[in-house]
């Protein structure tokens, strides 16, 4: 018979840690999903710099995903993977776009600190290790995003001003780590 992860005789993380972990999984997931839909969406509205920069934010959020993916594996956990919701499609403006994705990030690091706090309750050293590299993370998401949303408040209604940005965005590239 075939041994699987169940029969390993330790498991280092109790059910209640692991179905957290599964859920932050699938936030990440989501995250990617919301992202390629607002590149989406900045195709359909020709501003294709911004559309580059969703692409490649949506691919660093499926790493993430993975992170926990990989994590949830090592520690001799049982990966569950749930439905992913379905993403909004249409906003009102670029601007709109941006703010949505800043309160998004806002979302996920409260879920991070959510999920640090259980492990620290859990007194689960190896999971709270782990969304170290996360919290750290969140500093830097909300930190780009919250610069681009307030250059969009100083550019006002500037068009050009938007087609400036727009190129400025369409310049991001892979991050070192996600190009390995
Ligand atoms: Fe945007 O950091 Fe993951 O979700």
């Amino acid at each position: 018979m075939i041994k699987t992860k169940n029969d390993r005789e330790k498991i280092m993380i109790t059910e209640k840690i692991q179905n957290a972990l599964n859920d932050q999984l699938n936030k990440e997931m989501f995250s990617a999903y919301l992202y390629l839909s607002m590149a989406a969406y900045f195709e359909k509205n020709n501003l294709s710099g911004m559309a580059n920069w969703m692409r490649l934010q949506s691919i660093e959020e499926h790493e993430h995903a993975m992170k926990f993916y990989d994590f949830i594996i090592k520690v001799g956990g049982v990966v569950k993977l749930a439905a992913i919701e379905e993403p909004q499609s249409e906003w009102e403006s670029a601007q709109k776009v941006f703010e949505d994705a800043l309160g998004h990030e806002q979302f996920i690091s409260n879920s991070i600190n959510k999920l640090t706090d259980l492990a620290i309750a859990e007194s689960d050293h190896a999971t709270k290790t782990f969304l170290h590299w996360f919290v750290e993370e969140q500093v830097e998401e909300e930190a780009n995003v919250q610069q681009i949303v307030d250059n969009f408040k100083l550019l006002g209604n500037d068009r050009s001003g938007l087609f400036l940005m727009d190129r400025e965005l369409g310049a991001r590239t892979l991050s070192a780590q996600s190009a390995e």
